[in-house]
């Protein structure tokens, strides 16, 4: 099932940058224009217009900061400021980020370069902004109190340096920091190679792995939340509403993915190996590069990855902390396996009547269940694929390989069709017994034994 947004989304025409006037060519200009997006759907690759050529990243639900050139220096303006982002279809949340969205856009540009980027602070509180990886001087580095006083509210900083060599990296406040990376003040910055053919690949995704804490019915992440989350995010955007990756057959891919939640995340792609070739302290060599199927990604780090397309089909990736792929749920509900629920239901119908027992099976019932929800939340297990409820919620996608898809399609081709013989089906022989509720194996509170 393609949702009409999804349609509208991936490499469709129509980004909807909502001011971008021309940017100005001559150096006597202010200001550079700051971009903003209104959109949380991932918007085509940027190509490069001038200078050396690269292949643009995708960034997953998310977009690239357009820049100007002003005598040689590459100019970009970043805003920080409170931001609605819409984390699914029907939930909003009240964050701070970057233009417009969190996670901010990413800025992409060519080893060698110099950049000059503005950042204007439109939020009540002061901010920094540190390049997570990047070689540059002291004072450029962002850390409020050491290499620069704060931002204050309303202020703007010039942030200037020369791109010393090409890699994956990150930037997020560097002031008041718990608050603001928990509020979604985050992006990545990736530096191509000045040598185009140098680690070249066909389709290049990224993904920031982030994480919120927000109450089911509220809009506002809960800033003290130091491991519990509730809601484990890429880019900002939790399954179903996550984009799919879109890849042609025989691509060579390339996945960077850079974490900057509280803790790990093992990401695991289904259908594939691939090695990993990129780090945040730069490209891993050919001859030390490591085959995987999960790559863990350390907090405050990035990994890269890559394969080639060969296997068609749709194939999931996701964090593989189960509790990474489910939206927002209580952590502290019993568990209920082998219970006999019957006579507490008697009890709690009393003062509830509409009470329904769950989980005593397990919880997969909670995949298609459809109960009334708070507003501006989405339900724990969400996402129906093309054989019934995906039971998946938080961080997960899938990788869609497919024949003719053109250079810079990215819109959702829908589910594969898998050949006929290829799929698991049913056998119809003879059947031994299957755990029930019940069943004296599967029981946690057996009858007592009566006496007698
Ligand atoms: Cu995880």
């Amino acid at each position: 099932m393609i949702n009409r947004r999804q349609l509208l989304g991936a490499g469709a025409a129509g980004a909807t940058l909502v001011s971008s006037k021309a940017w100005g060519q001559t150096m006597n200009m202010g200001l550079p224009e700051a971009a903003e997006m209104d959109s949380a759907l991932t918007q085509a690759p940027t190509r490069p217009t001038s200078g050396p050529d690269y292949n643009p990243v995708v960034t997953l639900n998310g977009w690239t900061l357009p820049h100007r050139m002003n005598n040689g220096v590459k100019e970009f303006h970043l805003v920080a400021e409170p931001v609605e982002r819409e984390l699914a279809d029907g939930m909003v949340a009240r964050l701070w980020g970057y233009n417009g969205q969190s996670t901010g856009p990413t800025i992409e540009a060519v080893e060698g370069d110099r950049v000059r980027i503005y950042v204007t602070n439109r939020l009540p509180e002061h901010t920094t902004v540190h390049w997570h990886g990047l070689i540059l001087p002291s004072g450029m580095d962002g850390v409020g109190g050491l290499s620069h006083p704060g931002i204050p509210p309303g202020k703007t900083f010039i942030y200037e340096f020369d791109l010393t060599k090409s890699g994956t990296f990150m930037y997020h406040p560097h002031g008041d920091e718990m608050v603001q990376m928990a509020m979604g003040m985050m992006g990545m910055f990736v530096v191509h190679p000045k040598d185009p053919d140098f680690m070249r690949v066909d389709r290049d995704f990224l993904i920031m792995l982030n994480a919120f804490d927000i109450d089911p019915g509220s809009y506002i992440p809960k800033i003290m939340t130091m491991t519990d989350f509730n809601l484990w995010t890429w880019n900002s955007r939790i399954f179903p509403d996550i984009d799919p990756l879109v890849v042609n057959h025989g691509d060579k891919v390339r996945v960077r993915v850079g974490n900057l939640t509280m803790t790990n995340h093992p990401i695991h792609m289904h259908g594939y190996d691939f090695k990993v070739t990129c780090t945040d302290g730069g490209w891993v060599p050919e001859s030390a590069q490591w085959p995987e199927v999960s790559i863990d990604i350390p907090v405050g780090a990035m990994r890269a990855y890559e394969f080639v397309a060969e296997h068609l089909g749709d194939w999931a990736i996701h964090c593989h902390k189960s509790h990474h792929t489910m939206n927002a749920m209580g952590h502290d509900v019993p568990t209920l396996i082998g219970t006999n629920s019957s006579n507490m239901t008697r009890q709690v119908r009393r003062v509830q009547p509409e009470f329904m027992p769950m989980g005593t099976a397990g919880m997969a019932d909670m995949g298609e269940m459809s109960m009334p929800l708070p507003d501006n939340t989405v339900p724990m297990m969400a996402g129906w694929g093309p054989h019934g409820p995906l039971e998946m919620g938080g961080m997960f996608s899938v990788v869609k390989v497919r024949e003719g898809i053109d250079a810079d399609d990215y819109e959702d081709p829908g589910w594969y069709e898998n050949p006929p013989g290829t799929e698991a089906y049913e056998w119809t022989g003879e059947l031994p017994d299957f755990a029930q509720n019940l069943s004296p194996e599967t029981q946690i509170t057996p009858k007592p034994i009566s006496k007698g």
